[in-house]
């Protein structure tokens, strides 16, 4: 049975062209700043986000959780949107590992300054843990892969940077947001202190993500890396995955957008399940289960049987990820997976 797997962009295999650019990779200790790829790497993402300096990490959740032990001390609070994938899925490390409490604001992912500014918490007082950090996530995961409104963010960055707070963004698939709206990356995380960006989700690599900021910044993280235990050797194999996916993975994702596209449209004309298309911006799909009698659990359940893989994010809520490694007739054919097991049960 062919396997059809969209339950993420996390899923891709490395291609011929990637693994090969592994094996060929220059490497050196990074412990010494000898790895020259690892090097190139850090030097074309903060080229691409145009901050001064970048590190390369294993993760998104230590590329975030590096960023928030650079921006705060322990017993400050983090402005963070609704539902953010720091705030859901990394372990609970912002509040385990960085000591930061985090107060959540706005609904479906994004949120105005309106909204974090009435939570700003002052600082000089001694019982109030102050506000020294707002998080952003571009695209909002949870929120269905939307983007964040530019307006919003702009204003965010300003406002924070105003009030002596600082930012970063979870930019796990910035490459998706700059993609969609024909942007660079640079011009959506101007006003951002710091950014996260993964290459191991749209953009097709085994491992890792960059953190870039202000030299100073990175500094901080650096040292932060290596508290939590993510100092690399070398790593240059790793790295040169990602420079490969940086000059060859990013305009496709425009055809990620378009299956994704397709495949809400498909879905949401099968009755028992809803779709808002116009949560649909690039590569992600949220579908509703609104049968009486079925949950998406059961739904992801028969799925599986017919070689279509989804995750089901609560009883009723189902997502789908496109990404490199599903074409056009593998979303036509899971669609039809999708209306067989709904009609069925
Ligand atoms: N997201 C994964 C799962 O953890 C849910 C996925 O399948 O989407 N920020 C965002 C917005 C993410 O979506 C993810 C991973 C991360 C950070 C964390 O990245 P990793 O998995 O590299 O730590």
């Amino acid at each position: 049975m062919t396997i059809i797997d969209l339950r993420s962009d996390t899923v891709t295999q490395p291609s011929a062209g990637m693994r090969q650019a592994m094996a060929d990779a220059q490497v050196g200790d990074d412990g010494y700043g000898d790895d020259p790829t690892i090097n190139a790497l850090q030097a074309r993402a903060a080229e691409l986000t145009g901050k001064e300096d970048a590190l390369f990490v294993a993760s998104g959740t230590m590329g975030n959780l590096v960023s928030i032990m650079s921006h705060t001390r322990p017993g400050d609070s983090v402005i963070i949107g609704e539902n953010a994938h720091t705030w859901m899925y990394e372990g609970g490390s912002p509040a385990a590992i960085a000591g930061v409490l985090t107060v959540t604001v706005g609904r479906g992912g994004a949120f105005t300054w309106a909204e974090a500014e009435k939570m700003v918490r002052p600082k000089g007082v001694v019982y109030i843990p102050p506000t020294t950090l707002v998080m952003l996530e571009n695209t909002h995961n949870c929120g269905g892969g939307i983007i964040f409104p530019q307006t919003d963010v702009d204003e965010i960055c300003a406002r924070a940077r105003a009030a002596g707070i600082a930012t970063h963004l979870d930019g796990a698939r910035i490459f998706n947001a700059a993609v969609a709206q024909g942007r660079l990356v640079k011009e959506l995380v101007a006003g951002l202190d710091s950014v996260t960006f993964c290459l191991s989700k749209g953009l097709g690599c085994p491992v890792g993500s960059v953190v870039c900021g202000s030299k100073e910044f990175i500094g901080r993280a650096r040292r932060y890396r290596k508290m939590v235990g993510g100092g690399m050797r070398q790593a240059g194999v790793l790295a040169a995955a990602g420079l490969y996916a940086l000059a060859h993975n990013v305009e496709r994702l425009a055809g990620d957008h378009a299956n994704a596209r397709l495949l809400a449209e498909r879905l949401s004309v099968i009755p028992g399940l809803a779709v808002d298309l116009s949560r649909v911006q690039t590569n992600m799909v949220f579908a509703e289960v609104v049968k009486p009698g079925l949950n998406a659990l059961a739904v992801m359940a028969g799925l599986f049987q017919l070689g279509v893989r989804v995750n089901a994010l609560s009883l009723t809520s189902i997502r789908a990820v496109t990404h490199l490694d599903v074409c056009k007739d593998d979303v036509i054919a899971a669609a039809e997976a999708f209306a067989e097991v709904t009609n069925q049960r």
